[in-house]
């Protein structure tokens, strides 16, 4: 084991509690991770030290908390190694950026009878956002398959992509299967044919290290609560010359750079895309999150997960009658999973009755249900501050619930 759980966990002031009368075993941290004491103590330290609203004001607490905001796009800057500050917008989560993306990508570059390829095991928000703007703009939704073991098409991409392909979006790891997508490859398929390429990173940024000048991809998306972080923060990141073309997504305060009735002209980057008093206080604690993260280190906490993954696989397997989906070897720590004859809905309920918290139902992501032919199923997600011990629990008590039906 590359760090100590036993101490990490102690950073988790919500782990260590009965639910039941049990030790909670929280087993769903694909939906949202629970915080550290040091990100609850950044979002008090604002609201008790130095809150004020940002960009506007001149007086002491407006300043120190606009530096304090600013100090954490560095930080998301530095966490995926964008280019520039400016490339890193702050929206409410990835679903607000990923509508964001959509629109105003839409708005400056698809033209009626343009293509956009989106993968089949994406997440609802990376599919709606781009079926309303294809709906605003007569455009088509190209669908990229996925095979049993859960893995990506890839070999059928190339003939997807036409002459009126403009984007491809794909997750980077999906939420159901944690199969991790192979996105330099796609990106460099894209590029070669004038393709962008979006990547919906709300799954892998908590585990993988994230490079997206590397990777090169066009735009990037992903949500502070998926990683220890405050709920309501969100980044998206893109390429400058995409985000300068692109209009604004939403019209309000800060986003402008002067108003007049004859017509109004926009802010720099990243405020363009950035209207209206933003979590001021939440983007602030997202910087101690990112802070925390980058000292457990990226690689030891995604060594750690795959330890856990593996283990639970391994046991996982040996149930009569369980099927996991998604069991292609790259793969992040979350286990889908149905057992035949039993209802995963009951499954989940009786597992919560042990003190143990998964996901069941379709986990928004629909099409995949359908390729798999199912209404849903049972996942467990991992985080760094999960033991084998809970494993070990989890598996047991599955079991005793199984005999049970
Ligand atoms: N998936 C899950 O239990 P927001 O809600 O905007 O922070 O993230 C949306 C989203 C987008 N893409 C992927 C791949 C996701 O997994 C999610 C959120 C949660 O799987 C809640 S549905």
């Amino acid at each position: 084991m590359s760090f100590n759980v036993t101490e990490i966990r102690e950073d988790f002031p919500i782990l260590n509690q009965k639910i039941y009368n049990r030790p909670l075993v929280y087993f769903d941290n694909a939906a949202t991770t629970q915080r550290p004491q040091q990100v609850i103590d950044a979002l008090t330290k604002t609201y008790t030290e130095y809150y004020g609203n940002i960009h506007r004001a001149a007086h002491f607490l407006a300043d120190k908390a606009t530096a304090a905001y600013e100090e954490t796009r560095e930080k998301a800057r530095a966490l995926i190694n964008a280019e520039t500050r400016e490339q890193i917008i702050f929206t409410k989560g990835t679903t607000e950026s990923i509508n964001l993306a959509a629109f105003s990508f839409g708005e400056a570059f698809i033209q009626e009878g343009d293509e956009i390829i989106v993968s089949e095991m994406e997440h609802h928000s990376n599919i709606v956002p781009w079926q309303l703007m294809a709906g605003r703009k007569g455009a088509r939704i190209v669908m990229l398959p996925v095979d049993d073991d859960g893995r990506l098409q890839i070999e059928k991409l190339e003939s997807l992509i036409t002459s009126r392909t403009k984007l491809i979006t794909v997750a980077h790891v999906s939420n159901v299967l944690g199969t991790i997508n192979p996105i330099k490859q796609i990106a460099q398929i894209a590029h070669s044919r004038g393709v962008r390429i979006f990547v919906d990173g709300a799954q892998a940024v908590p585990h993988l290290k994230i490079d997206v000048q590397e990777l090169d991809v066009d735009f990037y998306a992903f949500s502070a609560h998926k990683m220890y972080g405050p709920n309501g923060v969100g980044v998206l990141y893109g390429k400058r010359e995409l985000l300068e073309q692109m209009p604004p997504y939403q019209g309000g305060g800060e986003m402008i750079s002067e108003v007049k009735f004859s017509g109004t002209t926009y802010n720099e980057l990243p405020y363009k895309f950035e209207a209206g008093t933003p979590n001021i206080s939440g983007v602030i604690a997202f910087g101690a999150a990112i802070d925390y993260l980058q000292a457990l280190g990226i690689a030891a906490v995604s060594s750690w997960e795959t330890e856990l993954l593996n283990y639970a696989t391994a046991q996982l397997i040996q149930i009569p009658g369980l099927r996991i989906y998604g069991t292609q070897a790259e793969k992040s720590g979350v286990i889908s999973f149905n057992v035949e004859g039993v209802h995963f809905f009951d499954l989940g309920t009786m597992l919560d009755k042990l003190g143990i918290a998964v996901r069941t139902g379709h986990h928004c992501a629909d099409p995949l249900m359908d390729h798999f032919e199912i209404q849903g199923t049972v996942r467990a997600s991992f985080a760094f501050y999960n033991t084998k011990e809970e494993i070990d629990v989890f598996v047991e008590a599955l079991k005793k619930v199984i005999s049970m039906f």
